[in-house]
C-alpha cells in the first residue's frame, strides 16, 4: 500500500480540526487585514522627520515592493509601506511583507560586513580568519590577480556566479556584469536555479517559454488550480500576486484547488480543497486525468486537431514512429504497454482513484479552467517532464488563449519597458547555472552533449577565478554543500573567490576577498516591476542615508576597480550613479512618453501602467489565428510529442546514468533516482525531502535578522504519522540525514504535509560543526546530479531519514 494513500483532506475538515476560522470568513479577514487605507498621502506617523524617501525591496522573491524611509538626523527612524495605488486587483498598493518591513533591521544589523577583508594567508577557506584591508589594497589585489589568472589560464577561466541578492536592482544589479564584460568577459550561465527545467523544456512544446494568464484573469474562471504553486508564500504582496489571488477569490468566489505535498498557505487561505500528492509524481496524475477524459469523451478533440501535434496517431510529426502519440501512451498502446488508469496513478501519487476520476470530470467541465503551475514541481529530477505534462491539461480542455483559461504554465504579467544598465559579455561560452562546481573541479571534461555546455563543444579551461556578487549560491544555495566544500577547500582549483555582500553568509566565509556592500537604503537606482500581474511599474529608488561603515555601492566599487584596470572612463562614461539614474529615466521615456520628470518621480515614487486590456491572457493571438500567428515550433503548433527532442536524444550522452536520465519526446511520468518508488523500498532513507520557499527569508537573505527569525523560525515539516513513528514531538530537535550529510533543526509536527515526505524550508544558513550542519540548510542533503535536459538543479528530489536528536 502506498504510504500516502487517502490523505486528501478537504479544507473545511482541516480548518475545523485545527481550530482556525474557516470558509470565507477567514478569507475576508485576510483581505480586510491587508486592506489598508488607500491613497494615503500624509505620513501616518505624524512624526517630525527630515525627509521621507522612496525606495524598494530588491531581494529575489519575484515581488518588487515599495518601501519608504523616514529619516531624521541621518538615521532611518521608520519604514513605511506604499501609499500609492488602491485596493483594486489591478492598480494595487505595492505593500511589503515581513521581510521588506524588516529592512531597517538589516541596514543597522551589527553583523553587517563593515570593511574590505582578505582571508589570512596560510588559513583554510571557511576557517573564519580574516584581516581588514583598505579598498585600495583590495582592488589592487583583485586587479593584479585577475591579470595573472587571465594570462595564465585564459579569459574563460573567469566565472561570474549566479547570484540573485539584488535581482530587483538596475544599476545595482548591472554594475559588476558591465565592468567584467568590459574587462574582457567571463563564462556566463543559462537557465537559473529558479526555472532551469521549465525554461528549457517548454520551448519544445510552445517554441519558447510563455507564462500563463495573470491571476486576476481567473475571475473569469469556473475553476482555478494552483498546482504546486504557492503565491501566498512566494509572491507575498508587492508584485501583487498574493493580493490578486486573495482578492480574486474573495470578490469572485471562484472554486479553487491546490495540488501540493504540503497544505501550503495558499491552500489555507484561498483553496476549497487541498489534494496532497507525492513529490515528483504529477505527470502520473496528468496521464490518469487524460485517461478519464479520453475514455469518457470529455476532451476537446477539435482544439487538439486545430492547435496541436502529437496528441493522437492521426496528428504526428514526420519521422515519429507508430504508437508514439500521447493518446497511445495513455491507452497503453505505446512501448510501456501500461494503461494509465486512475488506479495506476493512485499507487504512484497517493491520491485516491475515485478522486482522480472526479477531478478529471471537474477540470473538463469547468469552462473555462485556469491551471497555474509553480516551479517547485520542475526543480526535480523529472521536473522537465512534470511541467510539460501539466500543460497538456489545458490542451485536452481547449483552455489556451482565452479569458479564464491559460496554458498551464505559471501566472503571467505585463512588463514595464525599463531601460537597463549593464554591458554585453563578449564571451559566448555558457554553462548551465548548476554546473559551476563541476567546472571548477573538472571543467575541461564538461561537454555540450553531456553537460549542456553552450557556445563550445567543451570548456577550454577549469574555472580559476570566481566573482560572487550579492549571492549565496557558492556555499548555501547550490547542492551537496559538504562535497562542494571539499572542492573549495582546495585553493589550487579555484584560485581566487571574490564576494560582495552585506552579510558574512556561508559563501563569503568560503571566499578569499570580501567587499562590504551598501544596502539599497544607502544608494540610488531606477527599477521596474517583475511578476506584477496586471500592473507594471517603475520605482524611484532614493538614498535614505549615507553608506554606513566602510561600505560602498556596487557602482562605486566597480569604478575603483575600473580605475585600477585603466578603464574608468569606459565604465562610467563620465557619470555618477545619480547621473546614470537620470539617464535611465530619460532612456525609458522613449518607450513610455508620459513618464514623469525626475522631480515628479522623487516626490511620487511609483509610476504605474495598468493593463489597458484589464487582465493578461497568454497566447491569445495564436488562439485567434494560428496560421497568422504560428508558434516558433517546427510545426508552428503546440507540440505534445517533440520530434526535436527525439532527435536530440540520439546525440545526448548519459555516462553512468541513474534512473530518470532519459530524453524522451513525450511528457511521460518518469520514475527517477531518489523518487517515490525508491522511497518505498529504501529502508535506510525512506522519506522524500523537499524544501519550500519560506516566508521568513528570501532564500538565505534575511536569515539572521531578528524580526524575521522571530516571526518565522526555521522548522522542518514532518507529518504527524512519521513523527509519531519516530517518537518526535512538535518542537523537538531532530536530525535529518543521508549519505551526503546531516542537518539539525526543530521539528514542525503537522498534518499539513503528506506522510512519507518532509520539507525543510530552503535558505537556512549552512553552519557545519562536528560534522552536522547546525544551521539546518537543506543543501547539505541535496545531490549534484543535473536533470537530464536542462542540466538544472533537482533540489527537491532527495531521500533522507529523520531521527530525534
Ligand atoms: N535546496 C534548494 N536550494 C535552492 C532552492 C530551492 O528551492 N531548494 N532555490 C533556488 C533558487 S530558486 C534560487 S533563485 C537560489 C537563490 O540563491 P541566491 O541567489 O544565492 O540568493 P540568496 O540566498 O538570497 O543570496 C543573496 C545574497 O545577497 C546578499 N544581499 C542581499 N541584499 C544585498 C545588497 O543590497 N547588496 C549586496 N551586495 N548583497 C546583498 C544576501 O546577504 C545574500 O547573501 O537558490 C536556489 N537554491
Ligand atoms: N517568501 C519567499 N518567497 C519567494 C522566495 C523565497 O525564498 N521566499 N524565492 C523566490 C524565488 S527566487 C523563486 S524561484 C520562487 C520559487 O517558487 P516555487 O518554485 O513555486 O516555490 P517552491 O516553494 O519551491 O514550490 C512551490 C510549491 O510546490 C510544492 N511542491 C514541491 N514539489 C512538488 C511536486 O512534486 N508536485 C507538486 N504538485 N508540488 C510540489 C511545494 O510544497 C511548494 O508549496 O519563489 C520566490 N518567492
Ligand atoms: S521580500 Fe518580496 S514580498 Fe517581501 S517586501 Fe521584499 S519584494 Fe516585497
Ligand atoms: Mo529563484
Amino acid at each position: 500500500m502506498s504510504p500516502v494513500t487517502d490523505h486528501r483532506v478537504s479544507r473545511r475538515t482541516f480548518v475545523t480540526w485545527s481550530g482556525v476560522a474557516g470558509g470565507s470568513a477567514a478569507l475576508v479577514a485576510t483581505a480586510a487585514h491587508l486592506g489598508m487605507p488607500s491613497r494615503a498621502t500624509a505620513s501616518p506617523t505624524g512624526r517630525e522627520v527630515d525627509k521621507t524617501v522612496w525606495n524598494s525591496c530588491l531581494v529575489n522573491c519575484g515581488s518588487r515592493c515599495v518601501l519608504r524611509f523616514e529619516v531624521k538626523d541621518g538615521t532611518i527612524v521608520r519604514e513605511l509601506p506604499d501609499s500609492s495605488g488602491t485596493n483594486e486587483i489591478v492598480d494595487p498598493q505595492l505593500r511589503p511583507c515581513v521581510r521588506g518591513r524588516s529592512l531597517r533591521r538589516r541596514v543597522y544589523d551589527p553583523n553587517r560586513i563593515k570593511k574590505p577583508m582578505r582571508r589570512k594567508p596560510g588559513t583554510l577557506r571557511g576557517a573564519g580568519e580574516w584581516e581588514e584591508i583598505s579598498w585600495d589594497e583590495a582592488m589592487e589585489t583583485i586587479a593584479s590577480e585577475y591579470k595573472r589568472i587571465v594570462s595564465t589560464y585564459g579569459q574563460e577561466s573567469i566565472y561570474n556566479q549566479y547570484a540573485s541578492g539584488v535581482t530587483g536592482g538596475n544599476i545595482i544589479l548591472g554594475s559588476w556584469s558591465r565592468l567584467l564584460s568590459q574587462m574582457g568577459g567571463y563564462v556566463g550561465w543559462y537557465g537559473s536555479y529558479s526555472t532551469s527545467q521549465i525554461t528549457r523544456s517548454m520551448p519544445f512544446m510552445y517554441g519558447k517559454r510563455f507564462e500563463s494568464n495573470s491571476i486576476a484573469d481567473s475571475k473569469h474562471s469556473k475553476l482555478v488550480i494552483y498546482w504546486g504553486n504557492n503565491p501566498v508564500e512566494t509572491r507575498m504582496s508587492g508584485g501583487n500576486n498574493m493580493w490578486s489571488a486573495q482578492k480574486t477569490r474573495a470578490d469572485h468566489g471562484v472554486r479553487t484547488i491546490v495540488i501540493d505535498p504540503r497544505y501550503s498557505d495558499t491552500a489555507v487561505t484561498i483553496a476549497d480543497e487541498w489534494i496532497p500528492i507525492a513529490p515528483g509524481t504529477d505527470a502520473a496524475l496528468v496521464a490518469a486525468l487524460a485517461y478519464v477524459m479520453i475514455t469518457e469523451d470529455l476532451h476537446d478533440q477539435e482544439f487538439l486537431d486545430t492547435y496541436c501535434v502529437g496528441f493522437d496517431e492521426d496528428h504526428m510529426p514526420d519521422g515519429a514512429p507508430a504508437h508514439a502519440s500521447y493518446r497511445s501512451y495513455v491507452e497503453g498502446l505505446g512501448p510501456d504497454g501500461t494503461v494509465k488508469t486512475p488506479e495506476w496513478a493512485s499507487e504512484i501519487t497517493g491520491i485516491p482513484a475515485d478522486r482522480i476520476r472526479s477531478l478529471a470530470r471537474e477540470i473538463a467541465e469547468a469552462k473555462p479552467c485556469s491551471i497555474l503551475q509553480g516551479w517547485g514541481i520542475q526543480r526535480q529530477a523529472n521536473g522537465e517532464y512534470s511541467c510539460r505534462a501539466i500543460m497538456i491539461l489545458p490542451l485536452l480542455t481547449g483552455n489556451v488563449g482565452i479569458n479564464g483559461g491559460g496554458n498551464g504554465s505559471r501566472e503571467g504579467t505585463i512588463p514595464f519597458p525599463l531601460a537597463r544598465f549593464g554591458g554585453e559579455n563578449p564571451i559566448l561560452t555558457k554553462i548551465p547555472s548548476f554546473k559551476w562546481s563541476e567546472a571548477i573541479d573538472h571543467g575541461t571534461e564538461l561537454t555540450a552533449t553531456k553537460d549542456g555546455i553552450q557556445g563550445r563543444d567543451a570548456l577550454e579551461t577549469n574555472f580559476k577565478m570566481m566573482f560572487n556578487i550579492a549571492g549565496n549560491i557558492t556555499m548555501n544555495q547550490h547542492s551537496d554543500l559538504n562535497a562542494t566544500r571539499e572542492i573549495l577547500l582546495d585553493e589550487t582549483k579555484c584560485e581566487l573567490i571574490v564576494t560582495v555582500d552585506t552579510h558574512m553568509c556561508a559563501s563569503a566565509q568560503y571566499s578569499d576577498i570580501v567587499l562590504p556592500s551598501t544596502t539599497n537604503a544607502e544608494e540610488v537606482d531606477f527599477i521596474g516591476s517583475e511578476y506584477a500581474g496586471d500592473t507594471a511599474y517603475a520605482i524611484y529608488v532614493d538614498q535614505a542615508i549615507a553608506p554606513l561603515h566602510d561600505t560602498k555601492s556596487h557602482y562605486d566599487m566597480c569604478t575603483l576597480l575600473a580605475e585600477k584596470m585603466g578603464m574608468k572612463e569606459e565604465f562610467t562614461e563620465g557619470r555618477t550613479q545619480e547621473e546614470w539614474r537620470s539617464h535611465l529615466i530619460e532612456e525609458t521615456r522613449a518607450a513610455v512618453p508620459d513618464l514623469w520628470s525626475e522631480e515628479e518621480f522623487r516626490e511620487k515614487g511609483v509610476f504605474r501602467i495598468n493593463n489597458p486590456e484589464g487582465t493578461f491572457v497568454a497566447n491569445r493571438d495564436f488562439r485567434e489565428d494560428p496560421s497568422a500567428n504560428p508558434l516558433e515550433t517546427p510545426s508552428g503548433l503546440i507540440e505534445i510529442y517533440s520530434q526535436q527532442l527525439a532527435e536530440m536524444a540520439e546525440e545526448w550522452e548519459f555516462p553512468n546514468p541513474l534512473p530518470g536520465d532519459v530524453l524522451i519526446p513525450l511528457p511521460e511520468y518518469v520514475p527517477t533516482w531518489e523518487g517515490v518508488e525508491e522511497a518505498r523500498t529504501n529502508e535506510t532513507y525512506p522519506l522524500q525531502c523537499i524544501g519550500h520557499h519560506f516566508k521568513g527569508r528570501t532564500h538565505s537573505s534575511y536569515a539572521t535578522i531578528d524580526w524575521t527569525v522571530e516571526a518565522h523560525p526555521q522548522r522542518i515539516w514532518i507529518s504527524t504519522e512519521d513523527a509519531a513513528a519516530r517518537g518526535i514531538a512538535n518542537g523537538d530537535l531532530i536530525e535529518v540525514f543521508n549519505d551526503r550529510g546531516r542537518i539539525s533543526s526543530p521539528a514542525l509536527v503537522t498534518p499539513r504535509i503528506v506522510p512519507g515526505v518532509i520539507s525543510v524550508p530552503q535558505g537556512a544558513w549552512y553552519d557545519l560543526k562536528d560534522g552536522i550542519d547546525q544551521g539546518g540548510c537543506i543543501n547539505t542533503l541535496t545531490k549534484i546530479h543535473a536533470s537530464p535536459l536542462s542540466k538544472g538543479n533537482p533540489q527537491h528530489t532527495n531521500l533522507v531519514q529523520v531521527v530525534k536528536a
